[in-house]
Order: structure tokens, then sequence, then C-alpha cells
């Protein structure tokens, strides 16, 4: 390897970093990545390489330039907006993030308040670019059809192509299984469910999830603690891997999981995003997630008389008469009013906490421009 020079000699930073060599790929590049990066990188910064945000932590940013290779740690005050799964143009010489390609897919959650010049009350993303989110309810406990309902909006809303996974089969009988996956397809319109077990010696109880995890995937998990996403996780991988949060076995102060976010190799092609901020994530502009999990009351709505018919007691609505002849359950229409109803208040929230923030940007502005008057 030519020209390895130590990063602290340099720049005070905690790891030396190899040139990437320029045939390199990241973890998960495809046609659709090497079109974007032509179309805005590589033609204007000729001297960026490609690479993979594959960790965050309090100390640096790691990346990886080609699947498997060792990681490089970039100073993470070079780029305060990554988050883990962005592809990025690293310049190697100076060790430092230049730019992020435009993210396909992305999670977010709201992040009230202003900073400084800026009306901040926005989305903060906190992962991106995963292809698949494996939405995980356990078969044990049955599946809670307001959870999922709640769950298919964040993962549509992500832009990634939601799976329903129901865990645990081996924990129930053919009979238990089928009319919970009939209930889950119902408050999943449009997404496959499988059914897996995750804890038997072989990976036959994961077999069916591989169609939905090709050559190249990043999926991410969603699903309440103890719906089995740690060993579903292990299971895939065919050996433990440590999610962010768990505590090793042997290091209490769980010190290798302090990350705010990462990107595991599930095997050589197919990688996992886990960050804390995941699990925690809730509906925030959510309209193209309530459109996309809603879509079977679609056609009902398009009956509605009135263009702004709200569903719920005006004349002639599509909607309630596909409830009222059975055609659509009420229970969908039930958990849409409840999560269209959370989003609007969100948004109530947000606009007087927009309007707050544009209040203390403009007292700020013109604190300045008093300054500079009075230069
Ligand atoms: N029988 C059986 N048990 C399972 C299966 N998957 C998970 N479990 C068990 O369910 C419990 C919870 O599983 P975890 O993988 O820890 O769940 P989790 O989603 O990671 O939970 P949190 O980390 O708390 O969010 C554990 O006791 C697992 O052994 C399965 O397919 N079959
Ligand atoms: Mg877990
Ligand atoms: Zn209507």
């Amino acid at each position: 390897m030519a020209d390895v020079e130590p990063w602290s000699s340099r720049r005070g930073s905690i790891c030396w970093m190899p040139p990437p060599s320029p045939s390199s790929r990241p973890p998960g590049w495809d046609d659709d990545w090497e079109r974007s990066w032509e179309a805005s990188v590589a033609g204007s910064q000729e001297d960026l390489h490609p690479v993979r945000v594959v960790r965050i932590d309090k100390g640096g940013i790691s990346v990886s330039e080609t699947a498997g290779s060792d990681r490089l740690v970039v100073a993470a005050k070079a780029v305060r907006r990554v988050v883990v799964g962005d592809v990025c143009g690293l310049d190697a010489e100076a060790g430092r993030i230049e730019s992020i390609l435009p993210r396909r897919t992305v999670f977010e959650r709201r992040a009230p308040g202003a900073e400084r010049d800026t009306v901040a009350v926005s989305a903060k993303a906190i992962a991106a670019n995963m292809d698949v989110v494996l939405v995980l309810q356990g078969l044990d406990s049955g599946v809670n059809s307001s959870r999922l309902a709640r769950e298919m909006v964040l993962a549509w809303e992500s832009r990634a192509q939601p799976v329903v996974v129901l865990t645990k089969t081996d924990l129930c009988t053919p009979e238990e299984i089928t009319p919970q996956r009939d209930l889950a397809s119902r408050f999943a319109p449009g997404v496959p469910v499988v059914c897996v077990s995750s804890t038997g010696s072989s990976d036959s109880g994961t077999r069916e999830l591989e169609p939905y995890l090709p050559t190249g995937t990043v999926a991410a998990l969603l699903g309440a603690s103890g719906t089995g996403k740690s060993t579903l996780a292990n299971a895939l991988a065919g050996r433990p891997v440590q999610l962010t949060g768990e505590v090793r076995e042997g290091d209490q102060r769980g010190r290798h999981t302090t990350t705010s976010g990462q990107m595991l190799p599930l095997t050589r092609d197919r990688w996992l995003i886990d960050t804390p901020g995941i699990r925690g994530v809730g509906l925030w502009h959510a309209d193209e997630g309530l459109e996309a999990a809603f879509a079977d009351l679609a056609p009902f709505a398009a009956q509605c008389r009135f263009a702004d018919c709200t569903h719920n007691a005006e004349p002639g609505c599509g909607i309630l008469a596909a409830v009222s002849d059975g055609a659509l359950p009420q229970d969908r229409l039930d958990i849409w009013h409840e999560l269209l109803g959370e989003v609007e208040q969100l948004e109530a929230q947000s606009t007087e906490l927009e309007r707050e923030a544009r209040r203390e940007a403009n007292q700020r502005s013109r604190r300045r421009a008093a300054g500079r008057r009075s230069r």
C-alpha cells in the first residue's frame, strides 16, 4: 500500500488512512449511486473518493471506502450534517468529507428550535440510504395493528421499501399464524408480510426473507422492544452482531455501544443500518407516509362528493359509504383518523415553534445590523 501517512502526525486525529484506490466503491454501491456520483461530484471535484458513513461516534465519523475494507476515521468536525448510511465525497488527502450525495431515503425526526442565522424548525436526519425497512411484530404477543399502521407510515415516509416481518413462528401453530398474517396484511396494504423464526440452529427460519434482501441491500429494523430485532440480526448475519445500545457480555460499561449510528455488515454484501434514533422516531411531516400507508383508502376517497372531504360526516363521503357497506373495515378508518390527527397536531405546533424561531432570528439580525451601524 503506497503512501500511508499517519493522520495523527498531521491533524491530531486518531487513525491513519491509506489513500483510497481509484477503482474501489463503497458498501451498497450500485448503478444509481454511480450515476448520482457522476452527476454531482465526479465532474466537478475530481480528487474526491466515494465513501460511505458506517459509524458515528462522539470522536469521529468512520467511513468505508470499499465493502469489507478497513474503516477510516474522519474528524467529526469536518461535517456535522452527515448521518450513518450517507454516501459522501472524501478528500482523502485532507481527511475531510467534502460533499454528501443526495439521499435516496432517510429517517427523520423533528428538530425544533432556532439555529444560528436560520429558522430551523425542521426535520433532523438520523439515518440515510437504507433500501429496505424490516418492520417487526412478534407473533408471541400478536400483531398490534395500530402500532403496525404507525410503523408503516414511518417506513413509507423514509421512502425505503417496507417489509413486514412476523417473528417467532416457532411459538405458534400454523392455525394461529394465518389470522395474524391476514391482520398484518390488512394494516400494511401492498407490503410483503414474511413470517420467520430466528432462534433455530439453521437459517431456514429466515430464508423467506432472502428475496427481500438481495445482494447489495442496506436494511434497517423497526419494531417494539422484544419483537426480536437483535435475534433476527444475529440470524441473518449467522453470528452475534452488536446492535447499538446493547451491552456486550463482560463489558458492562457498554463501551462498544456508545455509537450514535452504525452500518453493520450482515453478510459480505448485505448491511444493516442501526441507530437508536430509528427506534424512537415519531410521526413528523408524514403526509407522504400517511398516503402510502393508507393506499387502501384512496379508491374510496376518490368517490367523495367534496374534494376536501374529511371523511367524518360529510354527505356523499365515499369512505363512510365503503365502511357502511363493509368494503372498508372501520378499524382502518379509525387508525387513519388517529394518525392524521397526530400529524396535524405536530404541524400546528411546528408552526408556532417556527414563528418563535423566526422572531428570534429576526431579533438577532436586527441586533447584528444595529451593531454594524454603530461600528
Ligand atoms: N422462540 C423465539 N424467540 C425469539 C425469536 N426472536 C426473538 N426471540 C426472543 O425474544 C426476546 C426478545 O428478542 P430480542 O431480539 O432481544 O428483541 P429486540 O427487538 O432486539 O428487543 P430490544 O433490544 O429490547 O428492542 C428474546 O428473549 C429472544 O430470544 C424467535 O424467532 N423465536
Ligand atoms: Mg435488541
Ligand atoms: Zn369522504
